[in-house]
């Protein structure tokens, strides 16, 4: 059962006029979807659950929510995983060609191709299977990309796809001196947070336009991934860590001054606004919650901590700004940095990993479920001519 229709309130069909030009189709409707949706004040939805209620659920069950659009029962959810296992091998020589990748390149720019490749080793031209393809692959392509970056590609544990999608990228991993057993938590709540958000988010909007010219799933979630890796939306991850580094004290003080600086400079504050939400995001919420039990006293969260207490309060000062709250990315790497992972340049492709879930089910919808399975055509949007270009048309 699809609950939370929304679309029953014809009330969000709205006259374009000349002011929605030029803004990035913001609030503009241009579609529906069938796996979420976004109100400023509860965030995410997936498939009508507030996100509050799926944070503590498995990957697995999330995926099959996106994808079956109600929330498995017990039996189906062993059948599900077991399903995401028989998908899960390789087909082909992906290690050789992650090798050959420069090591300096940004890791997003490896998960991109990282997928390209996938889609190239295997293409079975059912947007459905390549979309479950793809999830169930995603976990050992995630593990070769650290481990191939980082010189570590000698001795590579052989994939065991019985084990379910966190613990293969842990296994993948094999990080020695660490909490494994905290870090599938943190990694399995941070995918769940993370899996889809709405139609309009840019890369899951450009995967789905892409898709619409029957590029194949593989080609879509790589041009999606590269739209995620920009620095205003999901490399803010990235660049929220940094500022957390950059900020190195928890002291209200210290931080409220840096943050005024780094305005001052015209510099964002990362981790804070968002296009739709307007109060605190919830998956930011849930992100603190766990990390106050997991490591209140570690000197990233506690930055984290204070920033959200202090920025909203000095963004709120700019009329201009219209959600001076926390985001999805105010606490994340700080999460991400205390279970291991201390390079923040890889934060973004955990974003991609999970977002392959929620962007695979839209395209799978678009493509085969939407106006009676014919799916909606290739994307043409209209521009209107600017004077100047009239006249060379003249
Ligand atoms: N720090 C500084 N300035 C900000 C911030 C912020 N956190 N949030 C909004 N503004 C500015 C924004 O740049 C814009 O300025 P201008 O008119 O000069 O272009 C003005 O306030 C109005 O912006 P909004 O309408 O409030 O926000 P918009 O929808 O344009 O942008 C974000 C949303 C998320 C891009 C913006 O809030 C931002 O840049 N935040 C910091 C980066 C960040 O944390 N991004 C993660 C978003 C989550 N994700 O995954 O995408
Ligand atoms: C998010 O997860 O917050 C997004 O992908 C950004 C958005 O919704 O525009």
């Amino acid at each position: 059962m699809f609950r939370g229709e929304h679309l029953a309130d014809k009330k969000v069909l709205l006259e374009v006029t000349e002011n929605h030009l030029n803004t990035g189709l913001r609030g503009v409707p241009v579609g529906t979807c069938r796996t979420s949706y976004v109100t400023p004040t509860e965030g995410v939805h997936y498939c009508g659950y507030p996100i509050s209620e799926l944070a503590q659920f498995d990957p697995e069950d999330i995926v099959y929510l996106l994808f079956h659009k109600e929330l498995p029962t017990d039996e189906q959810s062993s059948a599900f995983r077991q399903d995401l296992a028989n998908r899960a091998a390789i087909p082909g020589d992906l290690e050789s060609v992650l090798k050959t990748l420069p090591k300096f390149g940004h890791p997003m720019d490896w998960l991109s191709i990282g997928i390209h490749t996938l889609g190239m080793l295997e293409t079975t031209e059912d947007w459905k299977e390549d979309a479950l393809n793809l999830v169930a692959r995603m976990p050992r392509l995630m593990g070769l990309i650290f481990r191939i970056r980082e010189g570590r590609e000698n001795d590579i544990p052989a994939d065991d796809t019985s084990m379910n999608l966190v613990d293969r990228f842990v296994h993948a991993l094999d990080f020695e001196g660490v909490d494994k057993a905290k870090m599938k938590r943190v990694i399995s709540t941070y995918l769940v947070l993370h899996m889809d958000h709405g139609g309009g988010n840019l890369s899951t909007f450009s995967g789905k336009a892409i898709a619409s010219g029957k590029a194949t799933v593989y080609s879509s979630m790589a041009g999606a991934m590269n739209a995620l890796s920009g620095p205003l939306h999901g490399r803010a991850n990235q660049s929220c860590l940094e500022f957390v580094l950059k900020v190195g004290t928890s002291d209200p003080t210290e931080v409220e001054a840096f943050v005024r600086a780094e305005l001052e400079a015209k510099r964002p504050i990362f981790g804070f606004g968002h296009a739709v939400l307007r109060a605190e995001d919830p998956r930011a919420t849930a992100q603190f919650e766990l990390g106050s039990e997991i490591c209140p006293d570690d000197e990233n969260f506690k930055i984290v901590t204070t920033l959200r207490e202090v920025a909203p309060r000095v963004l709120a000062e700019n009329p201009k700004i219209s959600n001076p709250n926390a985001n999805v990315d105010i606490a994340s790497g700080a999460l991400l940095h205390h279970i291991g992972f201390t390079d923040p340049t890889y934060y973004t492709t955990f974003f991609g990993w999970a977002r392959v879930a929620g962007i695979g089910a839209q395209i799978v919808d678009e493509r085969a479920v939407l106006r009676n399975g014919k799916g909606t055509p290739i994307y043409r949007p209209k521009y209107i001519a600017e004077a100047q270009t009239l006249r060379h048309i003249e």
